[in-house]
């Protein structure tokens, strides 16, 4: 390839993660401002972290190549809609459907696609609710509308998801059914933790509604 026509690409490349980096920056601004309003609201916080990351170069080819798909920025964001993606860790069950409403009731956010692992579960236990979301971002001269991936999930089942996939690399771990069995037992111990939590939250927040009344 001539040199010239490979720098090209390179620059359109830098710049096309700029824009999935901008879009990060900006939905991570809109969870904080979420986080901190209902933090005021209801005295507890129903985001306990969020991680984002870009999909390496890498990645994104090898990603392209398994799906027989041209390498090239715009195949990139016409094909791939997890280049950009956010974790969003919350306390309960119900805050990660509040969260997501939120975010959709937002006139600049755009849904494009919901994948609820949480009342679908995959077979070996993954549970999260997985949103594709399209945002504007505003630049020098243009504005861009770029999607991503919001995985929104409970610090348990981000537990059971992270051990999952760091063994998940493990080859000797890779397909053996007890420990997939076993994995999965797990999982269904985390969904009735989180119900059981869900529950003496809302007990004690009711216990709280009784006792303020005690004072009028
Ligand atoms: P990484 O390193 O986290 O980015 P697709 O991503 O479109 O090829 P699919 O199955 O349609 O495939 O996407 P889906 O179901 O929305 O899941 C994509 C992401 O969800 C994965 O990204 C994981 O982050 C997470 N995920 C899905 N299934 C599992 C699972 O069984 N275990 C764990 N631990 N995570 C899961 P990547 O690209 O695989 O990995």
């Amino acid at each position: 390839q001539d040199p010239e026509e490979i720098l090209i690409h390179l620059n359109e490349f830098k710049e096309l993660m700029l824009y999935y980096k901008s879009a990060i920056r900006e939905v991570r601004t809109k969870l904080e401002v979420l986080n901190d309003d209902i933090s005021i609201k209801n005295q507890r916080n129903p985001i306990q972290f969020v991680k984002s990351r870009l999909k390496k170069p890498s990645s994104i080819a090898q990603k392209l190549r398994r799906r027989g798909l041209e390498i090239s920025t715009q195949s990139i964001r016409e094909n791939l809609t997890d280049v950009a993606g956010i974790r969003v860790v919350c306390s309960f069950v119900d805050d990660i459907y509040d969260i997501a409403e939120m975010l959709e009731l937002q006139d600049d956010i755009k849904i494009i696609e919901v994948k609820d692992y949480i009342k679908n579960p995959k077979p070996n236990g993954y549970s999260s609710l997985h949103l594709i979301v399209e945002i504007p971002i505003y630049l020098s001269q243009k504005k861009e509308c770029i999607k991503l991936e919001l995985q929104i999930r409970t610090i348990a089942m981000d537990f059971w998801a992270s051990l999952e996939h760091q063994m998940k690399y493990k080859k000797t771990m890779k397909e053996a059914p007890e420990i997939i069995k076993e994995l999965k037992k797990c999982a269904d111990k985390i969904y009735q933790i989180d119900e059981h939590m869900l529950k003496i939250r809302k007990k004690i927040e009711k216990l709280d509604i009784s006792e303020d009344n005690t004072y009028f």
